[in-house]
């Protein structure tokens, strides 16, 4: 997909504060420092239209950038950062859920897992709530660039494994890297047919 444009919409505490419209949606979540806001810069050709951090927590509210006056991509905020209070673990927990079960023109949720680790309980346990809400989602590997191939591969087949526990149909997984740009031809892709699909 060629990007003519990508305007920052801006951050919302809600979904009743998001903007407007019926222009389709693409999510992306994960654990706190997976590379979300790196991989939408990626996705983008931008390099710093989303703040990136070394730091995790970094996001925390959701963020809408609107692509080609088409559609939006969505950076939301990591889970299973250890730093923070309860109450702030519940008020994300509250906006997360509303913003992903209410959201009407949200067509899909990409979640993205760290490609270096064997599949975590954590990433597993929010997958699953996903069958809960009845609600689209597909796998991104991140930082694809730091971890050979063969442990790619061989962590794929783990989460793979680890999904039809509890899935009957498994979502596709995409391999990606911020660094080398890999990924980004075969989720645009899949973005695009979720498009047509979708009208
Ligand atoms: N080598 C490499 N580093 C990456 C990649 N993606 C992200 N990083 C690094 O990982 C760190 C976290 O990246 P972010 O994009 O801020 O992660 P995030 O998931 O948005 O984090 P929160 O907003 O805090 O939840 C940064 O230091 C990035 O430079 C990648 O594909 N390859
Ligand atoms: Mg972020």
């Amino acid at each position: 997909m060629i990007i003519k444009s990508a305007i920052f919409k801006g951050s919302f505490k809600t979904v009743e504060q998001c903007p407007p419209g019926k222009l389709p949606e693409f999510a992306f979540i994960g654990r706190s420092n997976v590379g979300k806001s790196s991989l939408i810069n990626m996705l983008l050709s931008k390099k710093d239209l989303v703040k990136v951090s070394g730091r995790p927590g970094k996001t925390q509210s959701i963020n809408h950038f609107l692509i080609n006056d088409g559609f939006y991509f969505v950076d939301l905020p990591g889970y299973g950062f250890a730093a923070v209070s309860k109450k702030e673990k519940h008020t994300w927990k509250k906006m997360i859920a509303d913003f992903l079960q209410q959201r009407e023109q949200l067509l899909n949720t990409f979640v993205l897992i760290d490609a270096r680790h064997e599949p975590l309980k954590i990433d597993l346990d929010f997958i699953n709530q996903f069958g809960e809400w009845q609600i689209p989602f597909s796998i991104i590997f991140t930082k694809a660039d730091k971890v050979g191939k063969d442990v790619i591969a061989s962590h794929k087949k783990m989460f793979e494994e680890r999904l039809s526990e509890s899935w009957e149909n498994l979502p596709p997984i995409f391999i990606s890297s911020a660094e080398t740009q890999i990924g980004r031809d075969e989720i645009f892709k899949y973005v695009e047919e979720m498009m047509v699909e979708g009208k």
